[in-house]
């Protein structure tokens, strides 16, 4: 797609702050620190469109994001920046899952693990609740240009058995894998 506008919208920590929109809308998700924020920018060739960190964490609200004043991105909070906190897991949870189940207008989910990680429960758990709920979901393994190419593939392999989908293997830093997504995104936006 080729990307004439692209622009912040507004940032939301519950539904009443989620913007009024009848366009499609894409969401992207998964851990603290896998990507999420870079791989928008990436998508829509700006580098600092949407605020990034070195340390996990960054975004802790749903930002909202317009492009071509036809679609909507909407970057979530990642979890498991201070891993084992009950009530980070509660927020995170009640923030997302009422995003999920509840945005009219959500037409797929961008789901972004790490090529280096294996799942774990949560990442599962976000699998189920697109399953569920009849989302369309896309998966992203991200930070490929981290390993080699067969260790990709190998780690490949098992986050498709954890996670029920192939993976499309990203690597912001080269590049890799963004027409492939631009792809998959296409579709959903029509249907
Ligand atoms: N090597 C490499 N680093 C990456 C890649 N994508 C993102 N990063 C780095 O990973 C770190 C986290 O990136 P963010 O985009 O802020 O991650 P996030 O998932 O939005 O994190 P939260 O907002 O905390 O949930 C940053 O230092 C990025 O530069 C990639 O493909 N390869
Ligand atoms: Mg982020």
């Amino acid at each position: 797609m080729k990307i004439v506008s692209a622009g912040f919208v507004q940032t939301a920590l519950k539904k009443i702050g989620w913007p009024e929109s009848q366009l499609p809308e894409i969401a992207f998700a998964g851990r603290s620190n896998v990507g999420k924020s870079s791989l928008i920018n990436s998508l829509l060739n700006r580098k600092k469109l949407v605020k990034t960190s070195s340390s996990p964490g960054k975004t802790r609200a749903v930002n909202f994001f317009l492009i071509n004043q036809k679609l909507m991105f909407a970057d979530l909070p990642g979890y498991g920046f201070a891993h084992g906190d009950k009530r980070e897991v509660a927020g995170w949870k009640r923030m997302v899952e009422e995003y999920l189940t509840e945005r009219e207008s959500l037409k797929g989910l961008v789901h972004i693990v790490d090529i280096r990680r294996k799942p774990d429960e949560l990442e599962e758990m976000m699998a189920e609740w697109s399953e569920q709920s009849g989302l369309r979901r896309i998966l992203i393994a991200n930070k490929c240009d981290k390993l080699s190419k067969s260790a990709c593939l190998r780690s490949a392999k098992i986050i498709e058995e954890k996670l029920g989908v192939k993976p499309i293997l990203y690597s912001v830093l080269k590049g890799t894998g963004k027409k492939e997504l631009w792809s998959a995104i296409t579709p959903l936006l029509t249907d």
